[in-house]
């Protein structure tokens, strides 16, 4: 098939590239290195180096033999979307083109509105190209458990039928986002559901959670085609931030009581459960919604795990509770279904102590490029 991928340099966009590559797919990505730029500007750099996107293709060529097509450009722009669509006839779109980071999009006014105009000018610049050039095309696009925010009954995969006065009805499951970045998501799943009403588009909007991890089938244990490996507060997210805390002798920064909990994935099943999504495409006129993670943890959960490996390893790892920069529940119910995936044949990779020992490993072979100074700046919700 061929598959375009929005945001193919990200921290998943570029495993995905690699990850449908290997499964023989027709594969190219567009990229504007808006994630690059931002973590430049906000002195949130990753890990280890990475490589520019023509040496990533290079070296996937060189280690595979199957090379991916890039075009380079800001996708807000329709001209730009255009092209691509004219050039290269996809017949499936993973959108990942969005600012994806919670504390990013809290940061300041700037901030705010990159994410806003950034992630629905992508979203709503897809469904017109698609329109247009490939109406037959499938779109993945990348949501967030995030929509649903934290209610207290249990979460469905993105519908809810409603009893009201005698009657009922199916709606898009009550949302309720916790920050700008996922609210922006809110709305692109409504944009979406909106333009498949109308123009009988096939969509797959997958609620993902956090996710963990760094490698994957196709990086091997070569470095340099590792995705972006942040742990700064704006582009880390938090299993990842805990294994650098650990390895640095920072205590590990659980925010306010620590209870708040959420469905998380290793970075392996993001790949595949795109790949089935993919594989068994919504039909035409359909809003497909899977919530898109393996098993729920509690941030103190994390915590300890991180610490019982840690210790395991020789490493000497404390947890302090921070006031919490963000507004959310600290305890709470959470229940969320979650059998879509596993349906399509997901194989879930759960989070062992042996998962996360290789992770810690990893970062303690980095361990002279942890900056101690950006793991914590306290960006406030209000
Ligand atoms: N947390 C801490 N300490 C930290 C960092 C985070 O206690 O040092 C807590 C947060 O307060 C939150 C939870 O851990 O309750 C998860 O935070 P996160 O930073 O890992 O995740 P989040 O900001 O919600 O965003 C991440 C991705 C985003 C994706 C989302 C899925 O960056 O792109 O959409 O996970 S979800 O959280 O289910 O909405």
């Amino acid at each position: 098939m061929n598959i375009l991928i929005f945001g193919g340099d990200g921290y998943l966009g570029w495993p995905t590239a690699m990850h449908l590559s290997a499964y023989g797919h027709n594969v190219a990505v567009v990229d504007n290195y808006l994630r690059r730029n931002i973590c430049r500007e906000e002195n949130s750099e990753a890990l280890c180096p990475v490589p520019n996107l023509h040496e990533r293709v290079r070296l996937w060529e060189e280690k595979s033999g199957f090379r991916i097509r890039t075009y380079f450009g800001d996708l807000t722009s329709w001209d730009v979307v255009a092209d691509v669509f004219r050039d290269f006839q996809p017949e499936a779109v993973v959108h990942y083109a969005e600012q994806p980071s919670a504390p990013y999009s809290m940061l300041n006014r700037r901030a705010a509105s990159l994410t806003l105009n950034n992630n629905l000018q992508v979203t709503a610049n897809t469904v017109f190209a698609v329109r247009e050039f490939c109406p037959d095309a499938h779109i993945i696009k990348l949501g967030t458990m995030g929509e649903y925010g934290t209610p207290n009954i249990d979460i469905e995969e993105g519908w809810l039928d409603v009893e009201h006065k005698g009657r009922s009805h199916r709606f898009l499951y009550p949302r309720q986002a916790s920050s700008l970045y996922h609210t922006t998501k809110v709305m692109d799943t409504d944009l979406l559901w909106f333009y498949v009403r109308m123009w009988d588009l096939r969509v797959t909007d997958l609620m993902q959670g956090p996710v963990y991890g760094v490698f994957t089938d196709e990086t091997g244990d070569d470095e340099r085609l590792l995705p972006f490996f942040n742990y700064d507060e704006l582009f880390g997210t938090v299993l990842n931030r805990f294994a650098v805390q650990a390895v640095a002798g920072y205590p590990l920064t659980v925010y306010g009581q620590g209870g708040q909990t959420r469905g998380y994935l290793n970075i392996r099943d993001t790949l595949s459960c795109v790949r089935l999504a993919i594989d068994t495409p919504a039909d035409k006129g359909q809003l497909r919604i899977f919530n898109q993670f393996t098993e729920t943890f509690s941030v103190n959960q994390l915590a300890e795990m991180v610490c019982r490996v840690g210790q395991g390893m020789g490493l000497d790892v404390e947890v302090k509770n921070l006031s919490n920069p963000r507004k959310e529940l600290e305890e709470h119910y959470y229940n969320p279904a979650h059998t879509g995936l596993l349906e399509l044949g997901l194989l879930p990779t759960l989070l062992t102590d042996e998962v996360l020992g290789k992770l810690m490993g990893f970062v303690l072979s980095h361990h002279d490029r942890i900056d101690r100074s950006v793991i914590f700046r306290g960006v406030k919700w209000a």
